[in-house]
């Protein structure tokens, strides 16, 4: 029997988690997308839920010996369900690439035309971009925001009208302001096409009750699980009952194999984390603390597209400080503050050095972090940028991040 642990075994991949752990220790990790796990979720990721095969759906498995499994897939489905109002919950996505991906083989044939959001105004790669395979198979139809950062509505209907879409997505991964789901339901419904929602970003701000629920409305809706939601890296479909068999038989056998186990028994422990009253007051906090960059690079003279924040991200446009998205990425990451360089809408720099920056709360803000760190952070984060070719600064302001980041530890020693 192999009996040995990480520390007799391999000590120089242990040594990469463990300076891995210190990075996310000592830095400020604004990557709107990610966050920090519990411990709780941390051990059932390690757990011997691993070793299990496990194709098919509770109940009815390819494989013996699934009783337990059942249990914890059926478990992670039940919270799913309450957590959103979800008719139907298929948890095994692997992530939200390929549950985006078994909705369009689910719902489409070849051919057929999604209407999406534009990446550079919010939109993500799966919603229909050409560099992806799904934009080779089915006909993806691009929407924008208008001058205001809004949703162009009107421009949406005029869309919808003439190209006659199957899907109507929305649902994105910069766009910071909340979405109007009934407005999209009544074009939807006027066209005839299905609703579909990408919630990946907010489906915790959603579960927590600070953002429109679309789950009740939408025929479709897709997420990961471990942005705002704060569960393990994974990926879900909420659906109507109408959808459940073609979205199930889409994801397995259409798609994927064996679920990972481990990773579901995981999502179930996050589901349950986030049914807790505490769980209301974290995301409503992640909105406060957005709030407060947006105010404070608001006067520090930054350009906030779509006009600002409703929710845990902004995307800021950093070029009036003659300075680039990749630029101001990499003087960040030397001052300790993890961002990630984006396009602007229309922008016109490339998506390898684009002229914005994203950022976001939901990591900060389980760390504990609040309105009074915001301000010292968004000051930080401004001052890097003013001064991204002086080493001797960003070094400064590292080590005062150092400083701040241990009033928040993290962990209790886990590797
Ligand atoms: N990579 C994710 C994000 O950062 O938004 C989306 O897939």
């Amino acid at each position: 029997m192999h009996t040995h642990t990480l520390k007799e075994f391999d000590p120089i991949v242990l040594g990469s988690i463990k300076k891995e752990q210190q990075r996310q220790e000592e830095g400020l990790e604004m990557i709107p997308s990610e966050n920090f796990v519990s411990p709780a979720v941390l051990e059932a990721l390690g757990s011997v839920l691993t070793n299990k095969y496990s194709e098919g759906y509770a109940g009815k498995r390819y494989y013996g010996g699934c009783e337990f499994i059942d249990e914890v897939e059926t478990l992670a489905i039940e919270r799913a369900k309450l957590l959103f109002g979800a008719e139907h919950v298929n948890v095994q996505p692997l992530s939200g690439a390929p549950a985006n991906v078994a909705v369009y083989f689910a719902l489409l044939q070849p051919g057929d035309t999604v209407l999406g959001m534009d990446l550079s105004h919010g939109g993500h790669l799966t919603h229909g971009h050409p560099v992806t395979y799904m934009a080779k198979i089915f006909n993806f139809i691009r929407y924008k925001t208008d001058k205001d950062g809004k949703i162009d509505l009107d421009n949406l209907r005029n869309m919808a009208l003439e190209h006659k879409p199957k899907i109507i997505l929305v649902g994105y991964s910069a766009y910071s302001r909340e979405i109007e789901y009934e407005k999209i339901k009544a074009i939807a419904d006027e066209v005839g096409a299905i609703t579909m929602a990408d919630i990946a970003h907010i489906a915790g701000l959603i579960a927590g009750g600070q953002m429109n629920n679309p789950v009740p409305l939408f025929d479709v809706v897709t997420t990961t699980t471990h942005k705002t939601l704060r569960g393990p890296r994974g990926g879900m479909i909420m659906c109507k009952e109408k959808y459940a068999s073609a979205i199930d038989k889409a994801v397995f056998p259409g798609l994927q194999g064996g679920p990972h186990e481990n990773n579901i028994a995981a999502k179930a422990i996050a589901f349950k984390e986030a049914l807790l009253p505490e769980f209301k007051e974290y995301t409503a906090q992640i909105k406060k603390n957005a709030k407060v960059l947006e105010k404070k690079f608001n006067e520090f003279g930054y350009k906030l597209c779509f006009g600002g924040t409703d929710n845990h991200l902004l995307l800021i446009d950093v070029t009036m400080k003659g300075i680039g998205g990749k630029q101001a990425q990499i003087a960040l990451d030397k001052a300790g503050i993890t961002v990630n360089k984006n396009m602007i809408p229309d922008d016109t720099r490339s998506p390898f050095d684009p002229s914005g920056i994203r950022l976001g709360t939901p990591a900060l803000t389980t760390r504990g972090m609040k309105e009074a760190e915001m301000e010292t952070i968004a000051t930080w984060i401004n001052e890097v940028i003013m001064n991204h070719d002086n080493e001797a600064k960003l070094a400064e302001i590292k080590t005062q991040v150092k400083e701040l980041t241990k009033k928040f530890p993290l962990y209790p020693t886990l590797v």
